[in-house]
């Protein structure tokens, strides 16, 4: 396991019930989405503080700081791969600019082809969550989520859609359910206490 002393080094311990695997596995469900930044447009709607949709190009999105990241990833079917070193805008940065209504405390993360994920609010504004839009010091390629992927270190990777396109900010009386959650997954997926079903105590 020498590559773990390289350039993928462990930034944090294992989760219980994942082992490790050099590389992450590309995973996804459906096709890869094609590569269009002229059509590209990133949408936080929902119950926003002012009630209107906002809708950001690329520009807006790249003009934002950048951030630095390495990070374990926790996929929920129980390989973790060590130090993925990501950069991007923090969502933080997003949601300060699209702020939620005062009762939202979650949101559905959406991405091409109707992928999406359920994220508390709270996990989505940590300042360790990041819009990717490189990998190791390169530009993401297609397969790992070109042209921006989100990245939420402490939750399973599922939460972090690629080809992400924006967020919905629910309301109590939303009942949305990402592509996951849907089909049983945990609302809110914190690896450390292994929230992988639905069952497996609280979520917001
Ligand atoms: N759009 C989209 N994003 C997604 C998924 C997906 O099916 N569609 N799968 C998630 C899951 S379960 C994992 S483990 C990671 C895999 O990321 P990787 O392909 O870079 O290893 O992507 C996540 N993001
Ligand atoms: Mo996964």
């Amino acid at each position: 396991m020498t590559s773990h002393e390289g350039r993928h080094r462990r930034t944090g311990g294992l989760p219980p019930g994942q082992h490790w695997l050099d590389e992450p596995e590309i995973m996804h469900y459906g096709p890869v989405p094609p590569l269009r930044p002229d059509r590209w447009t990133f949408v936080v709607g929902g119950a926003t503080a002012d009630g209107l949709e906002h809708t950001f190009e690329w520009s807006d999105l790249a003009e934002l700081p950048r951030h630095d990241l390495v990070a374990d990833m926790h996929c929920a079917t129980r390989w973790s791969a060590p130090g993925l070193r990501w950069a991007g805008p923090r969502a933080a940065d997003v949601i300060a600019m699209a702020p939620p209504a005062p009762e939202v405390r979650s949101v559905l993360v959406f991405a091409e082809f109707g992928y999406a994920a359920n994220v508390p609010v709270a996990d989505l504004a940590a300042d360790t969550s990041l819009l990717a839009t490189t990998l190791d010091g390169e530009p993401l390629t297609v397969e790992r989520g070109a042209p921006m992927r989100l990245v939420i270190p402490h939750l399973y990777t599922w939460k972090g859609p690629k080809w992400v396109r924006g967020w919905n900010y629910l309301t109590t009386e939303d009942s949305d359910l990402g592509f996951w959650e849907q089909r049983g997954y945990h609302r809110r997926g914190l690896a450390w206490q292994e929230q992988r079903y639905d069952y497996q105590g609280e979520h917001p």
